[in-house]
């Protein structure tokens, strides 16, 4: 076969081979990452339940049900924010008179994903007369769960015994703000 015919030949045969794919083993591994990062959220929301006491019960507008609540005992969850997590509570005690009772739990949930803690808090309150729930309200308050670690779906709570004692005064009025701050468990001063 002279150079030419040779040449050919092998100029064929590669063409042949590489239109049946044809290619020489070779062994292989494949390695591959992917990526993702998220923080977590640090959320708390208010929950409360509460009785009243069921003498407060009477039938007002006459319709023979003993349904008609004289002290009028409200409280209105806010999600100002729009998150889905009450960070408001208002409540209000309307009409209250000696013998009252209201008892309950007052929750603040972790309804994050990391464990929180209570960093400040602050409680101030307005009244007339001047002072007249020091004598006029007994408050009993007993605190469930740790301050400093509240973890995710967990609660702090604060079970209350409000009575209006006999020393409440007519036409008395009084506001309360609470106000608390959390930040993450870990966080330092
Ligand atoms: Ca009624
Ligand atoms: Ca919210």
């Amino acid at each position: 076969m002279d150079t030419k015919k040779l040449a050919a030949t092998f100029a064929i045969l590669m063409l042949a081979l590489g239109i049946a794919g044809f290619a020489y083993a070779h062994w292989y591994e494949y390695l591959w990452l992917t990526g993702e990062v998220n923080t977590g959220s640090l959320c708390l929301e208010w929950s409360l339940d509460y009785d009243v006491w069921p003498g407060n019960l009477k039938d007002l507008d006459g319709d023979g049900k003993v349904d008609d609540p004289v002290a009028i005992v409200k409280h209105e969850f806010v999600d100002g924010d729009g998150d889905g997590c009450y960070e408001g509570l208002k409540v209000w005690v309307w009409n209250a008179y000696p013998s009252l009772w209201i008892n309950g739990t007052l929750d603040v949930t972790n309804c994050g994903t990391i464990p929180a803690k209570l960093w400040t808090s602050s409680i101030s309150i307005e009244g007339k007369p001047d002072g007249w729930w020091k004598e006029g309200i007994e408050l009993k308050t007993k605190l469930v769960g740790n301050p400093n670690q509240i973890d995710p779906d967990k609660s702090l709570c604060l079970n209350f015994y409000i009575h209006f004692t006999q020393n409440a005064p007519e036409n008395a009025y009084l506001t309360i703000r609470i106000d608390l701050t959390f930040v993450e468990w870990n966080a330092v001063p």
